[in-house]
């Protein structure tokens, strides 16, 4: 089997190269021409003789549609896109020109090139906006209330899919993702935000130069120093917003399920429990030991956004049904293993397996 990825060097990528290669796929990963390196998620598998790597843009057509007709490939992933959702309201061209204009070009050139290939569009919960079920759910019959430009652009490319699903009789599906975090997820997004900047704290605390070496009462040494001033403080926005977080690797394998089937249909892929901003933030700190974690915090309006999507709360009972699809990584460990990931970064020589 021969697999082209779109969007191949950004977080879900990377886990999917993974269990596409490790299924025995052949894996064509297109990246974009970059100034400095961007494939730092991938330089595990480069030297794997079926991983093979190749410059491309979603927005520019002769450069998709050739890699499609060269490629020929069996399934098409596109998870390529202008992903955060606050650049969005900064760059709604741009936004639009990856996320709307960008899968476009893939599925047009699927269809005039190898049209039995099977297509996946990376959809998101972002597209529910404000609409909640009366049961406090989002599910594939929520209607859509999209709040940024980026939701607004990933709506188009989920309608898009299914018109060419039902139009021209193409397998073409879109997941319905919620919020996926992980050990490779992006500096900017909320989580990583979060587990970078508390292993960072722990580091400086138990730092060689530092008048505590262990932090065995992490809370005590707290009420003794002023991190102020020697620590610069999290600065966050909206610590109300709730979102259904779940593990990257676990949803990857949702969207290669989603092309195994007889017949294409869009899923929701989501934990069904929903958390706060401030939930991840004093979870994260726990595994550091610390339970008095606000003086640590601070709310900068700079990270509002202009809109918000205050709640969300997905129903995957569809693809549960359906594809057998199920979490596998409960919230805990998820963030556990990436504030041991960020301690391990941030303070290689320290034992990082936390208790
Ligand atoms: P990332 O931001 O980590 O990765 C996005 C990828 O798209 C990167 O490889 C990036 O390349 C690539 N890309 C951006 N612009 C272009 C372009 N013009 N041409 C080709 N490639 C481009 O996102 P995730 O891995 O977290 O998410 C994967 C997909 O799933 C995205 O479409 C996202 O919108 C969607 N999604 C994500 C969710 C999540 O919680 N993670 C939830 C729901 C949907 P580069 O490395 O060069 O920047
Ligand atoms: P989101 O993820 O917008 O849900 O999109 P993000 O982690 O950026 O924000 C989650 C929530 O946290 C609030 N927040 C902050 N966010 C960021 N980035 N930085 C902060 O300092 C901060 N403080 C509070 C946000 O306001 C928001 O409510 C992600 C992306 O992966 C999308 O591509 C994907 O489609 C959706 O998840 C599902």
């Amino acid at each position: 089997m021969k697999a082209i990825i779109f969007g191949v060097t950004g977080q879900d990528g990377s886990y999917l190269s993974e269990l596409l290669l490790e299924k025995g796929y052949k894996v064509l990963g297109v990246n974009r021409r970059a100034s400095t390196n961007n494939t730092e998620r991938l330089k595990h598998l480069v030297e794997n003789k079926d991983f093979t790597l190749i410059e491309g843009d979603v927005t520019d057509f002769i450069s998709v549609s050739s890699i499609i007709n060269d490629f020929q490939p069996d399934e098409v992933y596109n998870l390529a896109a202008q992903s955060h959702v606050a650049t969005s309201f900064n760059e709604p061209l741009h936004t639009w020109r990856v996320d709307a204009e960008g899968p476009l070009n893939i599925i047009e050139s699927v269809r005039r090139h190898s049209f039995n290939a099977k297509f996946y569009q990376a959809s998101t919960s972002e597209m529910f906006g404000s609409s909640v079920d009366p049961d406090g759910y989002q599910r594939e019959t929520t209607p859509f209330e999209p709040q940024s430009p980026y939701a607004i652009a990933k709506l188009a490319s989920h309608h898009k899919v299914r018109i060419y699903r039902e139009a021209y009789g193409m397998y073409a599906c879109s997941g319905i993702l919620f919020n996926h975090e992980s050990e490779r997820r992006g500096e900017k997004f909320v989580s990583r935000k979060i587990t970078k900047w508390v292993a960072e704290f722990r580091s400086w605390m138990t730092g060689e130069n530092k008048p505590f070496d262990a932090v065995s009462d992490p809370d005590n040494i707290l009420s003794v120093m002023n991190p102020e001033e020697s620590f610069p403080k999290l600065r966050l926005g909206n610590l109300d917003a709730a979102r259904d977080w779940g593990y990257a690797p676990d949803y990857v394998k949702a969207m290669w399920m989603m092309l195994q089937q007889e017949q294409a249909e869009d899923y929701v892929i989501a934990t069904g429990t929903s958390r706060t901003v401030r939930d991840f933030v004093r979870i994260a700190f726990d595994f550091i030991g610390i339970k008095e974690w606000e003086n640590l915090v601070v709310v900068d309006p700079k990270f509002y956004r202009p809109a918000e999507v205050e709640f969300l709360h997905g129903d995957a009972n569809k693809a549960k049904n359906e594809i057998g699809w199920t979490v596998e990584t409960p919230f805990n460990e998820m963030v556990k293993r990436m504030v041991e990931h960020d301690i391990s970064k941030s303070c290689p020589k320290k034992n990082t397996t936390l208790i």
